[in-house]
């Protein structure tokens, strides 16, 4: 059985690919700063042989290096890493808090290039698969959003990272969903807004594809979201 990574596995469109990828017949990997949530997952999903669930601050150097060593320790492999781990922001330069920003581009920019600097080693070995959770955010730039910029900072580090991985047989896959229901917004998404299982499904369409086939990006938007 293969093994998938997901770090913000604990909620919304990490915990729902967690649910697809084991019902899949993978072995999960589940990271998170809520380990009470993960460990609830984990059960739902057959307890911790089958899921691991680990407490990891993704913004902690330390935490991912052990999130690695623990998924390599329990399972031998690591053949998928999701880096989904984030959050937004209010729009507007001078709205929210300096220290919510710097919360913000630590997790998102530099929690996922961590993320990708403790697993590149599993991954080369296993010639596994890189999924990276960007944003339609990250593909065009909205007023005052500074989470729009780090989105753009992952759209880069997936490309850069497929152009180090290249001829390794590692793939790279950036997931770019537009509005989706979880609790990255504090009132919900609004009518018509995308559920987390419905980028679950667009992550398992790029894992399931065959090992010569690398599906680089997929923006996934609410049928009836203009921007
Ligand atoms: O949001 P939510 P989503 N270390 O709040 C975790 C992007 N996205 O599923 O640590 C480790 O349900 C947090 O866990 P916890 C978005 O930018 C979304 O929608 O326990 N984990 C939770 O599991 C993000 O990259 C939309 O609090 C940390 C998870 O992150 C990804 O989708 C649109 C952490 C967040 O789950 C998942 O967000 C879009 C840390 N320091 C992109 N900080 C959308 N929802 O519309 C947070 O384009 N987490």
């Amino acid at each position: 059985m293969s093994v998938f990574l997901i770090t913000g596995a604990s909620s919304g469109i990490g915990a729902a690919t967690a649910r697809a990828a084991a019902q899949a017949g993978y072995r999960l990997v589940l990271a998170a700063r809520s380990l009470d949530r993960l460990e609830a997952l984990s059960e739902e999903l057959g307890g911790p042989e089958r899921a691991l669930a680990v407490r990891c601050d993704v913004t902690e150097w330390e935490d991912q290096q052990a999130l690695a060593a623990k998924a390599l320790e329990r399972f031998g492999a690591i053949d998928v890493v999701f880096a989904n781990a984030g959050f937004g922001a209010p729009r507007g330069f001078q709205a929210s808090t300096v220290e919510h920003w710097r919360s913000m581009v630590l997790t998102n920019v530099y929690g996922a290039a961590l993320t990708v600097r403790a697993t590149i080693d599993a991954l080369r070995s296993s010639r596994g698969h890189l999924i990276l959770t960007g944003s339609v955010a990250g593909r065009r730039a909205l007023p005052g959003s500074l989470y729009s910029a780090t989105k753009w900072a992952v759209t880069a580090m997936g490309e850069a990272a497929r152009q180090e991985l290249d001829g390794t047989g590692v793939r790279v896959t950036l997931i770019e969903p537009g509005a989706v229901d979880t609790p990255f917004f504090d009132n919900g998404a609004g009518p018509g807004s995308l559920q987390a299982d419905d980028i679950a499904r667009t992550v398992m369409f790029a894992v399931s594809q065959p090992a010569h086939v690398d599906v680089n990006e997929i923006l996934v938007r609410p049928t009836a979201q203009s921007g």
